[in-house]
């Protein structure tokens, strides 16, 4: 019977091993990504140069990645949290260190977008693109002008307006048109803006983070406070579509590539950061998802359309002097909450 044992193990291993692994390391690259970010292309030119296969699950926003990958339900090889998020994965020690040695097209990335505040170093993470959250609007049928969140949330607007399903950005508008900094969250500063996105969100017919560029095509809205990216794919699709970054305040997102603490394919994961700092790989990123790119070298292979892009690459934005989201700790469950209870309401 004893001697019978490890001959059974190794037959019902292999049977689990389709299922589970069995203690043998799974080999495909799990990336668990924002929506709309990341082409199928370079996924398939990786696997092809590369042979590593890749399995990608999406997320609409941090707090949706950060609850999935705390609960250690999917075990994820790389996840591409915004700069707060990575500074609070790193204050958690949920993050692996990267080996600068395996990651060589680093040197592709703009210095602004290097060493920035959130990962001093890029000890745990790499910029895979920025971009701000800023105004869209039709001006075939909103006559203007529009210059910040004030001219968006307007009684004429009302039901025609589409808005991110995020309460950190929703929040961080009406924290800017109250002149509050956009990371004091405090208790008494939420209260202070809540009768004003009360209001603002009472007049929203759409929300959507994934496509927001989607309800503003079939003309289902007119106005909305978007990401860069669709905002820049709407002007390429049509310029009636117009970008405003709003006079009251504007931050920039800075998303980035990290290895969870769980992943057991770290090597794997970096050989797939190093891939995406080529500037032809990033090329094509910015080609599907026209963000502002941080890749210096790949920034020199777009078009001149691509580059004159107003949402993309907003003219006179000194993105050195931009504001970020810092990590807010507990406070996050309040922001979260406050949207909420204000959204319940409004139903
Ligand atoms: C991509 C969403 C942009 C991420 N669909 C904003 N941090």
């Amino acid at each position: 019977m004893k001697t019978k044992l490890p001959k059974l193990m190794a037959a019902l291993c292999a049977g689990a091993l389709l299922l589970a692994g069995c203690g043998k390391k799974d080999d495909t690259l799990r990336l668990f990504v924002w929506s709309e970010y990341v082409p199928q292309a370079v996924i398939d030119k990786f696997t092809e140069e590369t042979g590593i296969k890749v399995a990608v699950e999406n997320y609409a926003s941090n707090e949706e990645m950060l609850a999935k990958l705390l609960a250690g339900g999917g075990s994820y090889d790389i996840i591409q949290p915004s700069d707060y998020a990575v500074q609070g994965l790193v204050k958690d020690g949920e993050l692996q260190e990267l080996d600068h040695a395996k990651i060589p097209n680093l040197k592709n990335l703009a210095p602004e977008f290097r060493n920035m505040p959130f990962d001093p170093g890029n000890k745990y993470s790499v910029p895979w693109m920025a971009g701000f959250v800023g105004i869209v609007y039709n001006a075939e049928v909103v006559p203007g002008p529009v210059v910040g969140y004030r001219d968006v949330f307007t009684p004429d607007h009302a039901g025609r307006i589409v808005v991110l399903d995020d309460a950190r950005e929703i929040v961080s508008w009406g924290l800017v048109t109250e002149g509050i900094p956009i990371n004091d969250v405090s208790s008494a500063n939420l209260a202070k803006i809540r009768p004003l996105l009360a209001d603002w969100l009472s007049k929203v017919k759409v929300y959507d983070s994934d496509s927001p560029r989607t309800p503003m095509l079939s003309g289902d809205t007119d106005i909305g406070v978007v990401w860069s990216g669709e905002g820049a794919l709407l002007f390429e699709e049509n310029p009636k579509f117009q970008w405003v970054m709003p006079a009251e305040g504007v931050h920039m997102f800075v998303d980035n590539l990290a290895i969870p603490k769980n992943s057991k394919n770290k090597d794997k994961a970096e050989e797939f950061i190093n891939f995406i700092l080529r500037p032809d790989i990033s090329k094509m990123i910015s080609d599907d998802f026209p963000y502002y790119n941080p890749n210096a070298e790949a920034r020199k292979l777009l078009s001149e359309d691509q580059r004159n892009n107003p949402a993309s690459y907003p003219p006179g934005f000194d993105v050195t002097k931009a504001e970020i989201f810092s990590d807010i700790g507990e406070q996050a469950s309040e922001v979260d909450e406050l949207i909420t209870t204000i959204k319940a309401k409004s139903n």
